[in-house]
């Protein structure tokens, strides 16, 4: 088989460059600039677009037309100026559909028709018109909830549209897309190629021209061979934004008529490249019976390999429902997931929560009391201490004023004694600051045992003061006994 390819290819190659190259592309395209338009400088100098002519409600500016803005009961339109006269063609066009509601109203319409139409009650254009429509209808008539709806409609003039039904009984197909708040324009690109039209519709999902997804996809199909192309979009009681951003044409040439026209051979060689052709013809297929009769697994595996154009349209169709289909079911698992996920994050947060504020609450009640008590303990020590040190140092000047001979001895008990103080007062603080300490780390340590007096602070005191007064007595005694000796000598 793989022999067999080879050879064709060659021939065609040698014989029929052209024909080769037109497979290749299935049809020759031609871009037709006067049937377009497009941004960023979609709108001339004097207001118009160019090729192009609008009314209505339209409004052209340089990177879009408005056909309607979003208020009552308006309706616009826009014609080229020219009768397009190819026989086949695709026209792609981005529009934009928005507005405020959950539901809008009415919705747009590309025509290819053999007169261009004026303000009408079709999507702002004539009715009974005569041609093609592809109608984006916005607005359930008929509360079906079928709607947004794109639909395909040929009409041969007698046929008014039913708006009741959303014209159902009169669409040749079609497909439910939600045309409305997407977050980059839709596109919809429309075919007609040999008498069948496929209209593909892009969501405005992303900008990729490969979103492109099949609506729909009508045989037989007769339109006039020449005609103009328009859009027209028109609002009621609720009201969108409908814009036109671009539109392009191409005209679709088919391959055959292609090469007889463009190849340049004369009648004779025509007609001896079609006898070779139609010997190598014979040949293949003889080759073809003969490679069938050596590899009959091989060749039926090989027929299976190759699917229409309808087929394969079919399976994309199919292969991106699946798709949606699988991604959908993961999204409602992950969905799941997140939800199991934040419940349990939840309630850990609000268990924590109360276990803090218990905390926090027992911490703060122990605290008050340790440190209170603590604190004032340790004022009534320092109070009392002050008070000692005070009176030892009233002591120690009179003492000095004297200028005995045990000064000395006096002084450095003092000094001893208040030395002692000074420690103690040390100790004190110290305990008290560890017992804050511990207050404020109560919540990772258990709290200290209670620290062990020898002696309570009051008796303590009471020494003190007892010493004192004793050691007061005793300089007392003997500032007396040293004043009778003066007197005595
Ligand atoms: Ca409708
Ligand atoms: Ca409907």
């Amino acid at each position: 088989m793989a022999v067999v390819k080879l050879s064709l290819s060659a021939f065609l190659l040698l014989f029929f460059p052209s024909v080769l190259k037109a497979d290749a592309g299935e049809r020759h395209v031609k871009y037709e600039y006067k049937y377009s338009f497009k941004g960023p400088h979609l709108m001339n100098k004097q207001g118009q677009v160019p090729f192009w002519t609008y009314g209505g409600s339209a409004i052209p500016s340089n990177d879009q037309v408005r056909l309607t803005p979003s208020l009552r009961d308006r309706k616009g339109y826009l014609w080229t100026k020219e009768k397009f006269t190819s026989e086949w063609w695709e026209i792609e066009g981005h529009f934009r559909v928005t507005g405020r509601g959950r539901v809008g109203a009415d919705g747009m319409a590309i025509w290819y028709t053999e007169t261009a139409g004026t303000e009408g009650p079709v999507f702002g254009s004539t009715d009974n018109w005569k041609g093609l429509a592809v109608l984006c209808d916005s607005f359930d008539n008929d509360g079906e909830q079928n709607n947004p709806f794109v639909s395909v409609m040929v009409n041969d003039g007698t046929k008014s549209y039913e708006h009741h039904n959303d014209g159902k009984n009169q669409n040749l197909g079609g497909c439910l897309r939600d045309f409305r708040n997407r977050p980059h324009p839709i596109r919809v690109r429309i075919r007609y190629y040999q008498n069948v039209l496929t209209l593909w519709f892009h969501m405005g999902m992303s900008t990729k021209p490969e979103d492109f997804e099949l609506c729909t996809r009508v045989e037989n199909v007769h339109l006039a061979k020449e005609g103009f192309f328009g859009v027209s979009a028109a609002t009621g009681g609720l009201a969108d934004d409908h814009d036109v951003l671009s539109f392009s044409t191409l005209t679709l040439t088919p391959p055959s008529k292609d090469a007889a026209t463009q190849g340049g051979l004369s009648q004779e060689e025509q007609d001896k490249l079609t006898k070779q052709y139609e010997e190598y013809q014979k040949n293949l297929e003889k080759q073809k019976e003969e490679y069938a009769q050596a590899h009959p697994d091989k060749v039926k595996k090989d027929e299976l390999q190759y699917e229409s154009a309808y087929e394969r349209d079919i399976r994309l169709v199919y292969e991106g429902q699946n798709a949606i289909h699988n991604m959908l079911n993961q999204l409602h698992a992950k969905t799941g997931e997140l939800t199991v996920q934040a419940n349990t994050l939840h309630t850990l947060v609000s268990t924590d929560h109360n276990r803090m504020s218990n905390m926090v609450t027992m911490d703060k009640t122990i605290n008050r009391q340790e440190v209170g008590s603590i604190i004032s303990v340790q004022q009534q020590m320092l109070t009392k201490l002050e008070d000692i040190k005070n009176a030892i140092s009233g002591m120690k000047t009179g003492g000095m004023d004297r200028r005995s001979a045990d000064d000395t001895g006096v002084t450095s008990q003092l000094n001893d004694m208040q030395g002692a103080m000074d420690s103690l007062v040390h100790t004190v603080n110290n305990m008290a600051s560890k017992q804050q300490f511990a207050g404020d780390k109560k919540k990772d340590c258990p709290p200290p045992p209670p620290p062990v007096h020898c002696i309570g602070p009051g008796s303590f005191v009471f020494l003190i003061i007892a010493q004192i007064v004793m050691l007061v007595g005793y300089i007392t005694y003997r500032n007396q006994k040293e004043a009778a000796a003066k007197k005595f000598f």
